[in-house]
């Protein structure tokens, strides 16, 4: 029995410690390595001012190619009313979720499927299963599955050895928020992860714990061409500061919206960079706690082209290497 108990330690330390080629955590979204607590899309009818700016969230899956089985996508506290969600006046906000798969998902050959710019045409693909969620008890701090599907329904992306499967979340009607996450999952009871599946959107809209000490991390991947970046925050609320790591990076404070309003630098990029995460750190300010805090962020490159922000970083969690001095973003001209 000690035998077997250790086998299958040195075991799951082998497949933790794997690094690139096996990604569990990939399909918790947000992920393991991200300590957001939720995604947030209000109702059409809210304020902009209570962090969302758009009212819907767009995010794709990877099935890679090697996975043969079916999967599920679960949401868990699809509903909005009871826990978790952030009413206003009373509940009375209807979300929409929706999964796509097939031709025009795919956000490298789709640009529109981004869900960028406040384009409507995002919902390209094919619809392979959809629900309305009111305030609802049963689906309240509780998990929706969606599924079975086969990967194959999905858009074969040949940069990922991978099919793509889109969620879109749209706050239908009402004004309240609704808080909720995704997992991947081979199971529809349990979250149980497709090895090597992953998660990435454009433009993300989430929730901060309220807690002072608690930093939130997204990763975004850098690709081939990149010299600098654009970044996008919105309805930061003053809360502390957000901080750019990389290998290259010790931390380059960027600039931080306030109440309903967007800020915007440009990061240089060291050729080095290239093909690896970068870590964007949202630190807390410290004294009176900013309580409920849902920000918006967005990057593009001097190309306009979007950076996708994966659940899962793309070559790990970018760790600061000192040889290299720090540089100061400045503002677009
Ligand atoms: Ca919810
Ligand atoms: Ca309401
Ligand atoms: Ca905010």
């Amino acid at each position: 029995m000690l035998n077997r108990l250790k086998y299958i330690l040195i075991f799951s330390g082998l497949l933790f410690g794997a690094g690139e080629g096996i990604k569990l955590s990939g399909q918790a979204v947000p992920g393991r390595e991200e300590n957001i607590p939720f995604l947030v899309t209000f109702g059409r009818l809210g304020q902009t001012s209570w962090g969302d700016d758009d009212f819907y969230q767009v995010f794709f899956f990877t099935v890679p190619r090697e996975y043969t089985g079916q999967f599920f996508i679960r949401i868990f506290d699809a509903d909005v009313g009871g826990e978790h969600d952030e009413i206003q006046g009373e509940f009375n906000t209807r979300t929409f979720f929706g999964v796509y798969g097939g031709k025009g998902v795919d956000p490298d050959k789709n640009s529109e499927s981004r869900g960028l710019n406040n384009v409507k045409n995002y919902k390209g693909g094919t619809m392979l299963a959809s629900r309305v969620f009111g305030s609802e008890a049963r689906y309240d701090n509780k998990y929706f599955t969606f599924g079975p599907f086969n990967p194959t329904a999905g858009d074969f992306s040949s940069k990922w050895n991978a099919y793509i499967f889109k969620v879109v979340v749209e706050g239908v009607s009402g004004d309240d928020g609704n808080l909720y996450r995704f997992f991947m999952s081979r199971d529809p009871e349990n979250n149980i992860p497709v090895e090597g599946g992953n998660a990435f959107t454009y433009e993300y809209t989430f929730r901060m714990w309220n807690d002072f000490k608690s930093v939130a991390h997204i990763y975004p991947y850098v690709d081939t061409g990149v010299v600098y970046i654009r970044q996008r925050n919105f309805d930061w609320d003053r809360d502390g500061h957000i901080l750019v790591v990389s290998r290259y990076k010790q931390g380059i404070g960027v600039s931080i919206s306030t109440e309903n309003n967007w800020m915007e630098d440009r990061i240089p990029i060291e050729p080095a960079e290239i093909g690896s995460s970068l870590d964007f750190q949202f630190h807390k300010a410290q004294g009176e706690l900013v309580k409920n805090n849902n920000v918006v962020v967005t990057l593009e490159s001097q190309r306009g082209d979007a950076l996708p922000f994966f659940s899962s970083p793309i070559g790990g969690v970018p760790v600061y290497n000192p040889k290299i001095t720090i540089r100061k973003a400045t503002k677009p001209k």
